[in-house]
C-alpha cells in the first residue's frame, strides 16, 4: 500500500509527511523545498483482534495501543505540482512518474488562504484553485502517457485490452479502464478529441487512485470559513488538518512529554512542562478541541473507506494465535475488501500459496478453503504443503 502525498508547492506536503512518519525532513516557508521525493511509513489503526482473543500481543512492527492497532502504508511525498508540470514545468513530470505506483492520493491544500497556486505568499487565496490545479495536471499526466500510446491502442483488436497493457504498472484495474472506456465515449479512431480524452483519463484515475484533501494550516483563524467553503464545492471528502500541530504533538508524544492519542485527537500530560511548552500545549488542544485538525482520521478514512481495505492477522499456530517464533498476533496485513484465503497467502509468500491447501479460522478453530472471502480482523492460519 503506497499513499502518495501531492499538492501545490508550500501547502505543507512535507510537513504532514513528517507529522506521519515522524521522519526528519526538509520543511520551509518558500515554494519548491522538496525536490526528491521524500519516503517513509506511517499507519492506519484498527480495532486489535487481542482484544475478543483475551491474549496479549506482540506486534512485530510497529505497535498496539489501548486495543488500537498500527498497521504499516508507506507513504511519500514528492516536489509541489505547478500548472504545466505534465509539460516540465516546476519540478516536471518526473515526479509525476514517482507517482505512479501510489494506491491513492492526499491532495494537500492551504485553507488558510494565505499561498497563492505557485506556493507564494498572499492574501485571500482560493484553496478551491489548488486543487482544481492538482486534478487539471493529475488528468494531463495521464491523458498523455495515453496519447503517447494511441496509436497502438486504437489499432489493436480491443481497446480496453490495449490500453490496460499501456497502463500496466500503474496499479490500474481492468475494470476502471473497461469502465472509463464507456463513459468517456473514446471511440477507435485516430485523434481522439481532447476532452474525450481527459473524461477517459479522469474516469481510470478517479476509478484507480481515490482521493482525499487534507485542507491544511487549519489552524489559522481564516481557515475554517475556507474549509466550509472548500467542502461545500469540491467532489472529493475534505478533512480539516494542522499537520503542523501533528507534527509537534506527535514529537511530544516521542519525547514522552504528553501521551497522544491521535485518533481521538487529545492528550495526557506525562511530565511537567515549562511554560512556553504548556501555553503552547493549552494552544494546541484548543484547536483540536474545536474539531480543526483530525489527522488520523483522514489516513483511515483514506485507506479503509476510499480504498476499501481490511485488516487480517495471519499465524501458524491457530490455538495460541502465534508465528513459529511464539509471538502473539505479530502480523497485521492489509487487503483488498472482498478478498480471499488464496490471496491472502500469495499476500504473504508465492510458495505458500502455490502448496496451500486450506485455512483455519483460528476464532472458530473451522477449516476454510481457499476461496472463503476474508473479513475484517480475521486471524487464519495457511495450511500448505510447501512452507
Ligand atoms: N500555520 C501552519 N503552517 C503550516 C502547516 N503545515 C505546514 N505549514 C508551514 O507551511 C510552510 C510549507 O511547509 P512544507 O511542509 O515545506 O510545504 P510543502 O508543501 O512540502 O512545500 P514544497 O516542498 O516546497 O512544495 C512551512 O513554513 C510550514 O511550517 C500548518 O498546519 N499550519
Ligand atoms: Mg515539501
Amino acid at each position: 500500500m503506497l499513499i502518495g502525498i501531492i499538492g501545490a508547492p508550500n501547502k505543507g506536503k512535507s510537513t504532514l509527511f513528517s507529522a506521519i512518519t515522524l521522519s526528519d525532513v526538509h520543511i520551509a516557508d518558500y515554494p519548491f523545498t522538496t525536490i526528491d521525493p521524500n519516503s517513509g511509513v506511517s499507519y492506519v489503526t484498527t480495532r486489535c483482534p487481542h482484544m475478543d482473543l483475551g491474549v496479549k500481543c506482540n506486534p512485530r512492527n510497529l505497535y498496539c495501543k489501548n486495543g488500537r492497532r498500527a498497521v504499516p502504508v508507506n507513504v511519500v511525498d514528492v516536489a509541489g505540482l505547478v500548472e504545466g508540470a505534465h509539460e516540465g514545468k516546476g519540478m516536471g513530470n518526473k515526479f509525476l512518474n514517482d507517482l505512479s505506483s501510489a494506491n491513492g492520493f492526499i491532495i494537500v491544500v492551504d485553507a488558510s488562504g494565505k499561498t497563492d497556486k505557485n506556493g507564494n505568499k498572499c492574501a485571500g487565496s482560493n484553496p478551491k484553485e489548488d486543487l482544481d490545479l492538482v486534478k487539471d495536471e493529475l488528468v494531463e499526466w495521464f491523458s498523455d502517457i495515453i496519447r503517447r500510446h494511441w496509436k497502438k491502442i486504437y489499432t489493436s483488436e480491443s481497446l480496453s485490452q490495449e490500453l490496460f497493457k499501456v497502463l500496466t504498472g500503474m496499479g490500474i484495474e481492468r475494470g476502471a479502464v473497461d469502465k472509463a472506456i464507456s463513459v468517456s465515449g473514446v471511440r477507435k479512431e485516430r485523434e481522439p478529441d481532447s476532452e474525450s480524452m481527459k473524461r477517459l483519463a479522469w474516469s481510470i484515475l478517479r476509478e484507480s487512485k481515490p482521493i482525499i484533501v487534507c485542507a491544511n494550516k487549519m489552524d489559522d483563524p481564516a481557515a475554517p470559513l475556507l474549509f466550509e467553503r472548500l467542502k461545500r464545492d469540491s467532489e472529493f471528502v475534505c478533512v480539516p488538518c494542522s499537520a503542523a500541530i501533528e507534527l509537534a504533538l506527535r514529537k511530544a508524544d516521542s519525547t514522552g512529554l504528553i501521551d497522544y492519542d491521535v485518533e481521538e485527537c487529545t492528550f495526557k500530560m506525562m511530565k511537567e512542562p515549562d511554560e512556553s511548552q504548556k501555553a503552547a500545549l493549552s494552544y494546541m488542544e484548543s484547536i483540536l478541541k474545536s474539531g480543526r485538525s483530525d489527522v488520523q482520521r483522514m489516513l483511515n478514512e483514506l485507506v479503509f473507506g476510499l480504498l476499501g481495505r481490511i485488516v487480517v492477522y495471519p499465524v501458524e499456530d491457530e490455538n495460541k494465535y502465534t508465528d513459529h517464533y511464539g509471538n502473539v498476533l505479530p502480523d497485521a496485513i492489509l487487503v483488498r475488501k472482498g478478498s480471499t484465503a488464496q490471496e491472502l497467502a500469495e499476500a504473504i509468500h508465492t510458495d505458500l500459496a502455490k502448496g496451500m491447501l486450506y485455512a483455519v479460522d483460528a476464532r472458530t478453530k473451522r477449516r476454510v478453503g481457499k476461496d472463503y472471502i476474508l473479513k475484517e480482523g480475521d486471524v487464519i492460519r495457511i495450511v500448505s504443503a510447501i512452507r
